[in-house]
Parts: structure tokens; C-alpha cells; sequence
């Protein structure tokens, strides 16, 4: 079916990796109570640097959203978004307090390296807006859904880290990556195959990426 939104199919065709992702062993250990503190400090130092290196990234998409002929509101979202991420590297920096953890003396690991460099390439200007937004969605969306799954009945979350579920599994997050999304489809509908083709080649390696930093999380990589 052409109809369905260019996500949709991806999500359909890429299921599997999308939940290994979304459903990784720390994710499901945070949800039943099992997780290991250890894991939790060093997810959140990584995290921390992860966060300081995807503004650039952000910033450079909401450069290219600017330049797009439009009415101008998908700018207005990446806009809201950076704003977030404010709020967020003082949240990192919050807690980490709280968890004696010291941010200035946080080494990057392997899989947060090339996850950045990830990044950092994708802030050239040669990258089209429809794989620049597609990336952005994607790397919302699998916090938004691991934190959102947390959050479901039933769950065991340790007391000291519900507020980090909270933080990605809110509503208004969801709402958030839901625009995200509605943008990324509008602009690959008018994308072209080499440009389509290319934003899916990204959204996969958001993905890799993803799991790769959850491993690093729980010490398997
Ligand atoms: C690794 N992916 C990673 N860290 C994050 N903070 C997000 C996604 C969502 O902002």
C-alpha cells in the first residue's frame, strides 16, 4: 500500500531491530526492578556527553527546517525541542548529583563515540532536511517508547528512578515525537527515492546505535 506513511513502513519492515531498541535487557531491568545501580550511573554520564553532542545535531536541523518553504511550524517544534534539551542538561547535571556521579570526569565509551560521530556527520549542510528530521524523530521516539514501556501496569521502577522514566514517558513527550513523526512523513512524501532510501539507511543506523549504547549501558560492549 503507497498510502501509508513512510515511518509506518519502516516500522513495519524493521520491527524486530525497532524493538530491540525499544526493549532492551537495561530497559526491561529499569521496569521490573531488577536494574543493576552500577548500570543506571553509567547510562547516565554517557547519556550526559550524548545529550551535549546531539544540540549541534539538533541546531543543524533546525537550520535546514528554516530554509524549508512552509509555514514555518516545523521550526517552531525543533525549536521546542532544543528548548528541552536546556532543560534536560540541567536535569543530567541534577542527577547526577544525586548520584555522585561526576559528569567532568566521565570518559566516552566506544558505542557513545560513533554514536556522536554519527551526529556530527549528519550536521552537514549537505544532508537533506528529510533525513535530518527522520534522524531527529527516530532518536526521540525510541527514548520516548523504552521510557513509555517502563511506565506501563505493572511496573517495579526503583523509587529513585521513576522520575527518569517520567522525564522520556510522559504525554507531552509522546505528543512531541508524534509531531516529530507527522513532520518526517510530510517531508519523505515529497523526498525522492534516493533521498527516501538514504533517510531509511539513517533511521536503521539510529537504531544500531541505539541498542549499542543500552549494551554499553549494561557493561556488554
Ligand atoms: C542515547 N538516545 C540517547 N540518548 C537520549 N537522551 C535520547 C536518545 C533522547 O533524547
Amino acid at each position: 500500500d503507497c498510502k501509508i506513511p513512510v515511518t509506518e513502513a519502516w516500522m513495519r519492515k524493521h520491527r524486530l531491530l525497532y524493538d530491540g531498541a525499544t526493549r532492551h535487557t537495561f530497559i526491561r531491568s529499569i521496569r521490573d526492578g531488577s536494574v543493576d545501580f552500577s548500570s543506571f550511573k553509567r547510562w547516565l554520564g554517557q547519556d550526559y556527553i550524548f545529550v551535549r553532542s546531539f544540540v549541534p545535531f539538533v541546531a543543524s536541523t533546525l537550520v535546514k527546517s528554516s530554509k524549508e518553504s512552509g509555514d514555518g511550524l516545523d521550526m517552531e517544534v525543533i525549536l521546542g525541542g532544543m528548548a528541552s534539551l536546556n532543560d534536560e542538561i540541567n536535569w543530567f547535571k541534577n542527577e547526577a548529583s544525586k548520584f555522585h556521579v561526576s559528569l567532568t570526569s566521565v570518559v566516552p565509551q566506544k558505542a557513545n563515540i560513533k554514536y556522536c560521530r554519527f551526529l556530527e556527520n549528519l550536521t552537514s549542510s549537505e544532508v537533506e532536511y528529510p533525513v535530518a528530521i527522520s534522524v531527529f524523530w527516530a532518536i526521540e521516539a525510541v527514548y520516548q517508547e523504552s521510557f513509555a514501556h517502563c511506565l506501563e501496569e505493572g511496573h517495579k521502577i526503583p523509587e529513585e528512578l521513576q522520575e527518569t522514566c517520567e522525564r522520556w514517558g510522559n504525554e507531552a513527550f509522546g505528543t512531541y515525537c508524534k509531531s516529530l513523526r507527522e513532520i518526517a512523513d510530510r517531508c519523505l512524501q515529497k523526498a525522492s527515492p534516493e533521498v527516501i532510501s538514504k533517510a531509511e539507511v539513517s533511521f536503521l543506523s539510529v537504531l544500531e546505535h541505539e541498542v549499542d549504547f543500552w549494551n554499553m549501558s549494561v557493561g556488554e560492549a
